[in-house]
């Protein structure tokens, strides 16, 4: 009887991820990745879609406990510079995908733990401005690989 509850558990946990394939029921992140500092010191960098539930979201942070300090960014072109400008919180309308990605909105992790390498999993924490929270694994590489597709 023990293994009874933990297989519907399995079984109800595909049925959703089933679901969320046509329309997302629920707020969920996917695809994360961060790249590495191309040299001791610099920042890492975070991507990932976030996918919108049934209500709007504001999402206010993105952290990880392997980082002193994260900031949301966003990209931008100033004349011919390349710049970035830190966001307070960012908007997930419901049922819609939110992307970051290189050029876009990011996440810049500072203060790195060094033990973290190309091929580390490290968690990030999701957090909105009602109160919920969403753990992401975000695989990580290096900064000169190219990124995931
Ligand atoms: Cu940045």
């Amino acid at each position: 009887m023990r293994m009874v509850p933990t297989f519907t558990v399995a079984a109800a946990a595909a049925a959703l991820t089933l679901a969320s394939c046509g329309q997302p029921k629920v707020l969920y992140g996917d695809h994360a990745w961060v790249r590495l500092g191309a040299v001791k010191g610099r920042p890492a960098a975070a991507y990932l879609n976030i996918h919108g539930g049934p209500t709007p979201a504001t999402l206010i942070g993105i952290t990880t406990d392997v980082a002193i300090r994260a900031e949301l960014h966003q990209s931008m072109q100033q004349g011919t510079m390349a710049t970035m400008k830190p966001l307070a919180k960012v908007e997930i309308p419901a049922n819609q995908i939110v992307k970051f990605e290189p050029g876009g909105m990011h996440v810049m992790f500072f203060d790195m733990n060094p033990g973290i390498k190309p091929g580390s999993t490290i968690t990030l924490t999701l957090t909105f401005a009602d109160g919920t929270r969403i753990l992401q694994d975000a695989g990580v590489i290096g900064a000169g690989d190219p990124a995931p597709e």
